[in-house]
């Protein structure tokens, strides 16, 4: 599976760092909705779905955690433990979100409003409507 993962830019001086996320410009989606995950209990998965047409940039502003991408043919983990690295989450690929610490903030950039429609909760269904796609 091709990862597609940017390093975004680290402004700074001697007072601090900086980043700067702008849509179409230095990640290649349009920005609807901005969410972050945190406080996530010891042992726990998150996310465990797809989404059928919602893309996502995914950042750990704080702390660490890793993704699981899952295309219906292979499985790739991504270590999420460096703020200026932003993850790519297309539809149709199953993620699922584990080891966070437990100072862990990961922000998701999303292409559109929240719609519980769009998710496919069940990995069955989701490589049907793969093999559905073929
Ligand atoms: C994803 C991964 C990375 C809302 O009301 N609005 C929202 O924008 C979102 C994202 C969720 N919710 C509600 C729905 C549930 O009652 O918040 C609750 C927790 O959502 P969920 O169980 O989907 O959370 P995660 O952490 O499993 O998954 C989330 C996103 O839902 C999902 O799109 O890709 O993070």
């Amino acid at each position: 599976m091709e990862l597609t993962i940017f390093n975004l830019k680290v402004h700074g001086d001697e007072r601090g760092s900086l980043i700067a996320i702008e849509e179409n410009i230095n990640i290649p989606i349009n920005i609807k909705r901005v969410y972050y995950i945190f406080n996530t209990q010891e042992g726990v998965r998150r996310g465990c779905h797809a989404h059928k047409s919602l893309k996502q940039v995914l950042v750990c502003v704080h702390g660490s955690c890793k993704i699981l991408l899952d295309d219906g043919r292979e499985k790739v983990t991504v270590n999420m433990d460096t703020v200026s690295k932003a993850l790519l989450v297309d539809c149709m690929i199953w993620h699922e979100m584990y080891d966070f610490s437990n100072d862990c903030v990961l922000l998701s950039l999303a292409s559109d409003f929240y719609n519980e429609e769009d998710y496919i909760r069940d990995y069955r269904e989701f490589i049907t409507l793969l093999n559905n796609q073929d």
